[in-house]
């Protein structure tokens, strides 16, 4: 039989690590990564055959679970008429247009093919709107691995310890500045000591990658006020929020207008997508209409703009979907807090919407101080305790667990008592 493990051996012969994404190397809790055959629902299945709860989502688009029926039958029709044009489609029209209709924050929008690249445009974009050249990201937060960004990152950085990856130049480093999440005095000091200097302010309104942190009461409306006194641009990064929070995504949820919005993960139903969008002023900068450039050959590809339209359509239409993710997520919320409870462990619970995270001996996570302060061997311990009880948990404190519309009332329960067994083991009780 296959195993992960030879599996490994020989990916690691010809694939830098073993793997396409470094969080997937399993570095951060140890052990072998698990090799992937198949999935439906929210189960996926080892190629050795061992099930698993699923709590990644591919890291957020299955949030109609694997192999979405409306989904795969898109996903096949599309195919036979081709697999890319490399010219227009009136697909692409059919999901800009629903795209504007469910975001209050896009009035336009240009695909492309991963957050990364929307996050890296949608800089260039505010830079030329505005004419100033630094920006303003949050410790811990990730928008992507293009070289800006790179700085005090959140994600597999921050689990691999190089949040300040080798390879990115001084002179482009010295334009990212940086401030603490949920501290609106920080920023302010930051703008002021660069004053007419900042084109935008680029956040994830819900951090994702630090673990879950969700923003303070009034923090992101006074990042708007911020910016509109200080003639920036306000980027909301909702790669993991957008579609997820509520059908119009984070801004939606907490009724904040962003200028600019960059968008992936959901937007594709699974295949690989990104998408930045925002004010139509802004975003008639860009090529071919304005002078910024930004292109791509599998940009608005046939296959991801079937997916994704399907299941945006059907994210769109039926809005009820989010109160059932916010009711399923709340149960596991509550089933977890008392597992931690029982035990007595000190633990920080966050979550919003469908996105959830634990830092363990730690009371509060609202930056990424408080976040590196909670105890990484104590989260190894519980991610091996779950894996080995049948539920996969992302395999890095610094990321969210998704919870998708597939994950039922059993396979939630099976969860909590997955967890009660490992916390037993763990403490001897
Ligand atoms: N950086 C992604 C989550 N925050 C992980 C992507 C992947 O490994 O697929």
């Amino acid at each position: 039989m296959t195993t992960s493990k030879a599996l490994f051996e020989r990916a690691q012969m010809y694939i830098p690590g073993g793997v396409n994404s470094p969080v997937r190397a399993f570095k951060s809790v140890g052990g072998t990564p698990v090799f992937f055959r198949e999935a439906k629902g929210s189960v996926l299945v080892d190629v050795e055959g061992n099930e698993y709860v699923d709590y990644i989502g591919s890291w957020g688009p299955m949030i109609l679970g694997h192999c979405h029926p409306p989904v795969l039958e898109a996903l096949k029709t599309a195919a036979d008429a081709s697999t890319s044009f490399g010219g227009p489609t009136a697909l692409e029209t059919d999901i800009a247009e629903l795209i504007c209709g469910m975001m209050p924050g896009v009035e336009k929008v240009r695909m492309v093919n991963s957050g990364t690249e929307a996050c890296m445009s949608a800089i260039r974009v505010a830079r030329a709107f505005t004419h100033r050249e630094k920006f303003i990201k949050f410790e811990g937060c990730y928008h992507g691995h293009s070289d800006a960004f790179l700085i005090k990152a959140g994600s597999g950085a921050i689990t691999l310890g190089v949040p300040n990856s080798p390879g990115v130049t001084s002179g482009t480093a010295k334009d990212t500045l940086l401030a603490r999440y949920n501290d609106l005095a920080d920023v302010e000091e930051v703008l002021n000591k660069n004053k007419g200097e900042v084109a935008a302010i680029i956040i994830e309104p819900v951090a994702g990658n630090m673990g879950c942190i969700p923003p303070k009461q009034g923090f992101l409306e006074g990042l708007r006020k911020l910016c509109d006194a200080h003639g920036a641009l306000l980027i909301f990064d909702e790669v993991m929020t957008g579609f997820r929070l509520s059908e119009g995504g984070a801004h939606k949820r907490f009724n904040i207008q962003p200028d600019m919005v960059c968008m992936g993960k959901i937007i594709g139903g699974g295949l690989p997508v990104g998408a930045f969008g925002g004010r139509e002023d802004i975003m008639n900068m860009v090529a071919p209409l304005g002078p910024v450039y930004q292109a791509g050959t599998l940009s608005g590809n046939p296959l991801a703009m079937s997916c994704g339209y399907t299941l945006l359509k059907e994210l769109n239409e039926h809005p009820a979907i989010f109160e059932e993710l916010e009711e399923k997520t709340a149960y596991l919320e509550s089933g977890m807090r008392n597992v931690f409870d029982k035990y007595q462990l000190k633990v920080c619970l966050n979550r919003v919407g469908s996105m959830l995270s634990f830092h363990f001996d730690v009371d509060e996570v609202y930056n990424f101080d408080d976040a590196c302060a909670a105890d990484a061997e104590y989260f190894k311990k519980v991610f091996h305790g779950m894996l080995k009880r049948g539920v996969y948990l992302a395999p890095s404190a610094f990321e969210t667990l998704f919870i998708s519309r597939t994950h039922s009332k059993e396979l939630l329960d099976k969860t909590i008592l997955a967890l009660d067994e490992t916390l037993q083991e763990i403490e001897g009780a």
